[in-house]
């Protein structure tokens, strides 16, 4: 009796969460699903790699909560968005689906972001407005002002995210981007993933401030940090920023604190910068099944938990089958949009 007891003070406790965050049960399986299908595609890129399939991946396990968490915020279609390279899960909220997501793994000439000619996960679809960066760490934080510039002087009522790894704050393009977004009020929001490593330079040798966050006090933005291993933490501090930010309060930073599970890519040592513990130790609080148990405890059923597994099993399948059997790109088309095209030749002809 005392155990049913609890177990109906747990749902209620537990079916208030969400709802005083404005999330209806539909919203919490939706990001539930979403951080699934994020955790099972990845998982599924590696192995490709491993099979010789894929020439290279970058997993995402362990940003699921902060991705998912932090997206739920985006108005899709509207708001701008500027993910980095392990952004999958911001990117499957906002429009992208796991059968795009591995044509550009395969390096397909179907793949709609850059036709296999990018590595993975240099998101680029213009109609969601994920606009697409250069790998190099931290410039997406200029071209994310100059974009919320645009729309201030175009007076859209949107704004734009730039999502980035704690490293990614150290470039100057970073302090730069904050200062002038700062001094010009614009309407960005700055996701940070904190997930304590840049490859192997661990965050304490990478800044001396405590948080990512406590930057933000030097460009007089507001930074909230949340624990982004909680989905619902994860869209509570986005939100709190986003509200800031939509009513004309100019820029705020959030920093996600999470952890990277796998290397930081396909080709990466991780044994030579951290010990087997360590993984172990921030895999137990594995951000998928810390929400898959809050749906349990909210009484969602095991079995229809177990049904968007095994749909998602399908749908992926099926996507990866899809994708291996498109073209390649043409080996001619290698120069194409790297050099100016239908330029005239010093012999007459054109280029
Ligand atoms: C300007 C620049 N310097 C170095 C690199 C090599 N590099 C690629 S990813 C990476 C680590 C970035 O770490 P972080 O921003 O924290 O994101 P994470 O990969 O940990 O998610 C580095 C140093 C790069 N791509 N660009």
């Amino acid at each position: 009796m005392l155990s049913r007891r609890y177990h109906h003070f747990v749902a209620v406790t537990a079916r208030a969460r969400h709802e005083e965050l404005g999330l209806s049960l539909e919203d919490v399986k939706a990001m539930f699903r979403y951080m699934l299908m994020t955790r099972m595609v990845s998982e599924r890129i590696l192995q490709l790699n491993r099979m010789g399939r894929t020439p290279f991946g970058a997993g995402t396990d362990g940003h699921e909560a902060a991705q998912i968490g932090a997206a739920w915020n985006i108005r899709r279609g509207k708001d701008w968005l500027v993910p980095y390279y392990r952004d999958m899960g911001v990117a499957f909220v906002c429009g992208v689906t796991p059968l795009e997501e591995f044509r550009m793994v395969l390096a397909k000439a179907t793949d709609e972001h850059s036709a296999g000619r990018q590595v993975l996960n240099q998101f680029s679809k213009p109609k969601d407005r994920i606009v697409t960066r250069s790998v190099c760490v931290g410039t997406e934080f200029p071209h994310a002002v100059g974009l919320a510039l645009a729309i201030r002087n175009r007076k859209e009522p949107n704004i734009v995210f730039a999502f980035g790894g704690d490293a990614a704050t150290s470039p100057g393009d970073f302090h730069e981007a904050a200062n002038f977004a700062s001094v010009h009020k614009l309407p960005v929001v700055f996701v940070i993933e904190n997930n304590l490593l840049a490859i192997s330079t661990r965050f304490e040798w990478q800044m001396a401030t405590k948080n990512v966050a406590d930057k933000a006090s030097a460009y007089a933005m507001p930074g909230f940090i949340a624990d982004g291993m909680d989905v619902l933490e994860s869209y509570a501090k986005t939100k709190e920023a986003v509200a800031i930010t939509r009513s004309g309060g100019g820029p705020t930073l959030v920093e996600l604190k999470c952890y990277r599970f796998q290397p930081h890519t396909s080709d990466d040592d991780d044994s030579r910068y951290r010990t087997k513990e360590e993984v172990r130790e921030w895999m137990a609080k594995d951000p998928v099944d810390h929400a898959r148990r809050y749906l349990l405890e909210i009484g969602t059923g095991e079995d229809e938990l177990a049904k968007i597994r095994a749909d998602l099993d399908a749908e992926i399948e099926a996507a990866i089958a899809q994708a291996e059997s498109e073209p390649d790109p043409r080996p001619e088309d290698a120069t194409r949009h790297v050099y100016a095209e239908g330029q005239p030749l010093p012999d007459g002809t054109r280029a």
